[in-house]
């Protein structure tokens, strides 16, 4: 820090000029990530709620009813009928909440997960933090968690089984159903991993895998309105299937206007969930219907566009998600970055990336795929 401080107008020429590096989603190039920009009244809720503090919710009852609210919105969506919850710093908060629930239940000496080897690596950090040995179950030739290794990979010390309902990767839903009877046999808690799929595959025109609270065996979801939701950064979602599981992951806050938290984050803004509660109200169920129809219509110009041309997709898209390979795949992403398109390189499957979400539009995809064939013939 300089010891005088600058006029506000240099300070505010700095920042424009700053902002410049970063990138814009309205350019349509931004094909590797699963946030989007967020929904214009997003970001005029999050404008009026940007002080207030969730950390302390005696003072901030607005903030709070927020919460709450699009938190029940969540829930009603995702079949939850007593289900609650809170929205947190992300996906990573969200499965780590989760999995110290299923710790604190099980009380066992040497805890142990089962993770799909799909799993998001927010569970490695998890893991390491929770102090849980991860055990990874193989997938099958569809990229799916394949539930008969999954269940052979429990023991005595497992104290949760996790599916992902939308993988970062390929965009694959485990079968959950499956996994729901899987943690009904052997009594053991089934966390499912929606952050991005959670608010996709309500709205899919086409047959909706069974994944979310409609089975028995689901004790808690994650879903992030940051992802798919259009709310400001940072909103992840974690829903627990009743209040009763509140109690294992609860802390006691004697001081402050609420007794107890049960997030990980204390000091947190209202203005995410402010940010969720408005895109919840301005598009309601039909609005998401229409958003994630648009998805899937360019998910498909792309995914057809890249078989016409030679590419061979990983698997067909299930979501909003394209992974596909070329001749030389590593090669080919970072002459797409050369060109300003901003995908994914995955080395474990060596393939692009291609997340279709709501700012990519379909002149972006015609963009893309020219640019795309341009680059072959070089
Ligand atoms: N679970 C799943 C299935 C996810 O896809 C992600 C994030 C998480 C958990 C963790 O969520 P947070 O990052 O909110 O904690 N998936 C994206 C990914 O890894 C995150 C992302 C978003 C990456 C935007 C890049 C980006 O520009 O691809």
């Amino acid at each position: 820090m300089q010891p005088k401080g600058l006029s506000r107008k240099t300070v505010l020429a700095e920042l424009k000029k700053i902002r410049k590096l970063d990138q814009c989603y309205d350019d349509g190039k931004i094909l590797c990530s699963m946030c989007t920009k967020p929904h214009p009244l997003a970001e005029k809720a999050y404008q009026m709620f940007f002080g207030s503090n969730l950390g302390d919710p005696g003072l901030f009852q607005g903030s709070v009813k927020l919460e709450k609210e699009a938190v029940q919105d969540l829930a009603t969506l995702l079949h939850g009928k007593n289900a609650v919850g809170f929205l947190v710093s992300g996906g990573t908060e969200a499965n780590l909440i989760a999995l110290l629930a299923s710790r604190n239940i099980a009380k066992v000496i040497q805890p142990e997960v089962v993770l799909p080897e799909s799993a998001h690596f927010s569970f490695t950090k998890i893991c390491n933090l929770l102090n849980l040995k991860p055990v990874y179950a193989r997938l099958d030739s569809s990229f799916r968690v394949d539930p008969s290794d999954l269940e052979k990979c429990i023991n005595k010390n497992t104290v949760a089984i996790v599916g992902t309902a939308g993988t970062a990767e390929l965009g694959v839903i485990d079968p959950i159903e499956e996994l729901s009877e899987v943690a009904m046999r052997h009594n053991v808690y089934l966390h499912v991993d929606a952050a991005f799929g959670g608010l996709v595959i309500p709205f899919l025109a086409s047959a909706k895998p069974n994944f979310d609270f409609n089975l028995k065996n689901v004790q808690s979801i994650t879903v992030d309105p940051h992802k798919m939701g259009m709310a400001v950064l940072p909103a992840g979602g974690i829903l627990f299937r009743d209040a009763k599981m509140l109690d294992y992951v609860k802390t006691e806050t004697p001081y402050l206007t609420d007794q107890v938290q049960y997030t990980f984050v204390g000091t947190r803004s209202g203005a995410p969930a402010a940010s969720a509660w408005a895109v919840f109200k301005s598009l309601g169920t039909e609005g998401f219907q229409k958003i994630v129809d648009n998805c899937m219509k360019n998910t498909k110009l792309f995914a057809n566009g890249l078989k016409e041309n030679g590419f061979k997709l990983v698997v067909e898209p299930m979501l909003n998600l394209v992974a596909f390979r070329g001749e030389n795949t590593k090669s080919l992403a970072e002459k797409l970055w050369a060109r300003g398109w901003f995908v994914s390189y995955i080395p474990r499957y060596d393939c692009i990336r291609i997340v279709v979400m709501p700012h990519i539009k379909r002149k972006h995809g015609v963009a893309f795929l020219k640019d795309l064939m341009e680059i072959e013939k070089l």
